[in-house]
């Protein structure tokens, strides 16, 4: 026997797989598909640590085992390449962004390689490929002609220090989620995608998938939609008209004073008429120099009444004091209330310290009636809330979900395909004319102005009008990081087509995604905005399916090894072609997925993975004990293990289908021999886990075809019951009989079974205590009576 040499066996079996193109991707009519995919790399400079592949090691087992049991299997990779980090990191490195992308991609690819994954890299694709961009840029027009994109002018989140725009989506408490800054609120002319016309299918939708609870919850209070009215309330002695949005109208009733945002457009007009003017424009100054954050954590509630100014309770017809506060939210609902210190927290900690009244009007009984309402009175809260509306407003759904916010201020990203003319407006740049090829510059520095680095190319930017013929302006904003990875799944399906973005024939037989593996974070972007853009292309016809992925499955983190999480910053990384020169990619493999539930948060451990290497090993050993008889002690646990891998794997249970191939192997050990046929029925359960070692064992039985395109191995029932012994039953001490029992059973099913059996001698016995010796005896120990 050979000794183990990882090295040889891997780099021999990725060539030869690669040569023999066994993992291309093939539309085929007698079998059914399997599209499984991951969350697609940003190919930053710092190459791959091992803790992202533990997704793509998931998924590429889960890929092979659907292969082997008979799917045509879609398993790609590509490059999310566009954005912000390329960028950075281009301007730090002083390279231009597109040539430290070809490096980056260049290293991930390799790094990729070594650990043996069955892509079909001919459909592999690059977001920044004008190639690829020409359809995410077609797809753009598609939104702007159906009224779904549109420019604006309202003030948006502007990070100082990345110099963009961002969406909401892209902060974390107020901040930039990429560099941590405080972001600001700028005015700058803004493309913004209506994805709030899509709420509520994105919502409702959510009970249609099989994904985790927490994930649709996540989803759900990212979409955050809330049911209630809008009512009018009359400023006394005028006709102005203060709008609110209650989700609870059935305590109008209880609205003793209102409160409008320091933003609302009212309270400069009612500023006027107010006797301590000075003192508001105060306020209001402060409070729009805080920022989100300290506001939405402020502790103490802060505000200024507008003096001598009132508005009219349309329930109660009595006025009610009004207030500027900024607890309460420019754009949120109509960016005022009706406060209702009775029933809601935040307004009776504000009565509370400005002295105002508070006043029930729906008691908690068994359910909720109302009372000091007047007609109401007596009414239950429910029917109140329509019965109220009705009388006083009107019905009105509001969302947390602001439309996407879709221009940056930024080079690296996809040109927005529009022109900008004098006479005709917004010009749709022609389908035929796309892509609108992001031009080669020198200087690609953010300009900070709120103008993309793009409107200094004079060249680039003046154009003719498609329209008209005359001098045009190209768009210089580009589009956000997201856009490329909003429907890049689709293009994997027919990644070459130049004349679509999909051949509907290819969408039809791959979609929807079957299993979609990545991390945690993008559950409310990068999953909302892929959502949003299927279904409007589902709408266009485009796609088959109203939603883009069935299973969802999320990996947990790999700490590095001082339990923090691995960056270059703590220098605490591990390069995954350093573990496997040392221990060989299928241990890595094994590793990665033995190491503990797939979606737990989990440490380093090279102890374990020397353990897992030390299994590799016995594998290897175990070569030389093959022989041509099935060893019939093996077939039980053969038969269970196959069952169970299988299983496991389909449920990403790796753990513990691997926990499955160590107890065969130690039964094989214990037996000291395995046949030929159980021996290629475990290397088939081994190969997606180990697929180099695997194909290596599985060619040395002079097998020609690599182990990965057999079938995969099935089980009988007649099998799977469990072994037995035969177990003596004794009372004191003399054997009185026998009887088969699992070798499974704890002390307690063999007493229970032993004294079952021998019910009839133990009748009138005192049984004074029970022995039992597993897989030998149970001796029952009775009182002897003279
Ligand atoms: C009266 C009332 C009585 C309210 C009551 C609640 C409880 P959700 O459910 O989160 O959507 N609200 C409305 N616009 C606001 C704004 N711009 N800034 C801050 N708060 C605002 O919240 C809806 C409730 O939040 C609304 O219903 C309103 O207070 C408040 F017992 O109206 B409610
Ligand atoms: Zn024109």
């Amino acid at each position: 026997m050979k000794p183990y040499n990882h090295t040889r066996i891997e780099q021999k079996w990725q060539k030869r797989w690669a040569k023999d193109r066994i993992y291309e991707s093939k539309e085929s009519a007698k079998k059914k598909a399997c599209y499984v995919l991951d969350m697609f790399p940003y190919p930053s400079g710092e190459g791959l640590h091992v803790g992202h592949p533990k997704g793509y090691i998931a998924s590429d087992v889960y890929a092979r085992y659907k292969r082997m049991s008979g799917y045509s299997v879609l398993h790609p990779m590509g490059w999310d390449a566009f954005g912000l980090p390329a960028e950075n990191y281009a301007l730090e490195h002083k390279v231009h962004p597109q040539t430290a992308v070809a490096k980056n991609i260049a290293r991930f690819k390799e790094q990729l390689q070594h650990i043996g994954f069955d892509y079909d890299w001919k459909r592999e694709i690059n977001t920044t490929d004008p190639s690829y961009y020409k359809w995410t840029q077609w797809i753009f027009l598609q939104l702007f002609k159906k009224g779904l994109a549109y420019q604006s002018n309202e003030p948006i989140n502007w990070c100082p220090s990345c110099k963009t725009g961002l969406a909401n989506e892209d902060l974390e408490g107020g901040a930039c989620e990429r560099c941590g800054t405080t972001v600001e609120q700028k005015k700058i002319p803004q493309w913004v995608l209506k994805i709030t016309d899509y709420a509520d299918r994105l919502l409702s939708d959510l009970d249609t998938l099989p994904w985790s609870e927490h994930i649709k919850e996540l989803q759900r209070n990212w979409i955050g939609k809330s049911e209630g009215a809008e009512i009018d309330f009359l400023v006394s002695e005028s006709d102005i008209k203060i709008k609110i949005f209650t989700t609870r109208p059935d305590t109008l009733f209880g609205a003793t004073y209102m409160v409008l945002a320091p933003e609302h457009p009212l309270v400069v007009q009612l500023m006027e008429q107010a006797k301590n003017k000075e003192e508001v424009s105060r306020y209001v100054a402060l409070a729009l120099k805080k920022t989100p954050k300290e506001r939405a954590e402020n502790k103490e509630k802060t505000g200024v009444e507008l003096r001598g100014v009132k508005a009219i309770n349309p329930g109660t017809k009595e006025e009610i004091p009004i207030f500027v506060a900024d607890y309460v939210l420019e754009h949120v609902g109509t960016g005022a209330i009706m406060a209702v210190p009775a029933h809601d927290e935040r307004d009776f900690e504000f009565a509370k310290k400005f002295n105002l009244p508070v006043r029930h009007v729906v008691e908690s009984t068994e359910s909720s009636i109302l009372s000091n309402s007047g007609n109401f009175d007596g009414m239950d809260s429910e029917e109140a809330k329509k019965k109220i509306t009705d009388a006083f407003g009107v019905p009105k759904t509001t969302y947390k979900l602001r439309d996407w916010v879709f221009s940056r201020q930024r080079y690296w990203g996809e040109p927005i395909p529009v022109i900008h003319c004098k006479t005709c407006g917004v010009v749709p740049v022609p389908e035929k004319d796309l892509p609108v090829l992001l031009p080669k510059v020198t200087s690609y520095e953010p300009s900070g102005t709120g103008e993309s680095p793009l409107a200094t190319m004079a060249k680039w930017v003046n154009t003719k009008c498609p329209e008209c013929g005359e001098k045009g302006r190209r768009e210089t904003n580009t589009m956000p990081q997201w856009a490329g990875s909003s429907w890049y799944y689709l293009r994997y399906m027919d990644p070459d087509n130049t004349r679509a973005l999909v051949f509907s024939k290819k969408e039809k037989y791959w979609a929807p995604v079957d299993t979609y593996v990545g991390g945690i974070e993008h559950a409310t972007r990068h999953l909302i905005y892929a959502r949003f853009w299927h279904k409007f292309l589902f709408d266009m016809g485009v796609v088959s399916t109203s939603e883009p992925f069935q299973k969802l499955h999320t990996v947990g983190l790999v700490l590095a090894e001082d339990g923090r999480k691995m960056s270059k910053r703590y220098k605490n990384t591990i390069d995954p072609d350093d573990v496997i020169k040392l221990y060989g990619a299928d241990s890595l493999r094994l590793y990665e997925m033995f190491m503990g539930p797939f979606e737990n948060t989990i440490t380093w451990n090279t102890n374990s993975l020397i353990g897992v290497r030390r299994f590799v090993e016995r594998v290897w050993r175990l070569q030389e004990h093959v022989q041509n008889a099935d060893v019939s002690e093996l077939q039980s646990v053969l038969h269970r293990t196959v069952k169970k891998v299988g299983e496991d794997i389909g449920a990403f249970k790796f753990n513990t289908a691997i926990s499955t191939l160590m107890i065969f192997l130690n039964a094989v050990e214990k037996e000291r021999g395995i046949g030929k046929s159980q021996w290629k029925s475990f290397l088939k359960l081994l190969s997606p886990f180990a697929p180099h070692i695997a194909d290596e064992l599985w060619s040395a039985l002079s097998n020609k075809k690599s182990i990965h395109v057999e079938s995969w191995p099935t089980y009988e029932e007649k099998f799977l019951t469990e072994e037995t012994v035969i177990i003596a039953l004794q009372i004191n001490g003399k054997t009185r009989g026998e009887t088969t029992i699992s070798t499974q059973a704890d002390t307690a099913e063999y007493e229970r079974v032993a004294r079952e059996a021998l019910s009839e001698r133990l009748k009138n016995l005192e049984v004074v205590r029970v022995v039992v010796v597993p897989k030998r005896l149970v001796n029952i120990v009775v009182k002897v009576t003279s």
